[in-house]
């Protein structure tokens, strides 16, 4: 008990008498053989969100955006919106649709058949009111109804 109150009035000064070692190396050293969590360890530094985009440091490690830029792309969408509206953050010609709805996250793994009965439709692309690009497997977890109007 004398001991724990000794270092207590030592600890002011970092208690390096025994501590010592910084096991995760963020700069506070261990404090009876454990270290002290003080956001700045390298261990910690991956939940961190230094650009403000709403994705980790991990996390912006896996997707391979920059973690120090919100948008990665400059496409006018922050990465963490990108990511939940299913689009490619490293791709500056793809970005939320303009209509309002969320791409489908299945959008890149829908296997056209063909125009068939019953079949999967195969993706393309038409303009849409807004002036957007719009691809049918945009929308693959939605109905899609198609209007067209011709006029001469
Ligand atoms: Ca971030
Ligand atoms: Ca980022
Ligand atoms: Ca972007
Ligand atoms: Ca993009």
């Amino acid at each position: 008990m004398k001991l724990f109150l000794l270092c207590g009035g030592v600890f002011l000064l970092g208690c390096a008498g025994l501590g010592g070692e910084d096991t995760a190396g963020g700069g506070t050293t261990d404090i009876f053989g454990n270290d002290v969590d003080d956001g700045n360890d390298e261990e910690d530094q991956g939940s961190t969100d230094a650009d403000e985009d709403g994705l980790t440091l991990d996390e912006e490690t896996d997707l391979g955006t920059d973690p120090d830029e919100a948008d990665s792309d400059g496409d006018g969408t922050g990465d963490g919106e990108e990511v939940k509206q299913s689009t490619d953050p490293l791709d500056d010609k793809d970005f939320p649709y303009e209509g309002g709805w969320a791409k489908g996250a299945c959008r890149s793994d829908v296997d056209g058949e063909g125009f068939a009965e019953g079949d999967v439709a195969k993706n393309f692309t038409m303009v849409d009111q807004f002036g957007e690009d719009v691809s049918l497997h945009d929308f693959c977890d939605r109905k899609v109804y198609l209007v067209f109007a011709a006029f001469w």
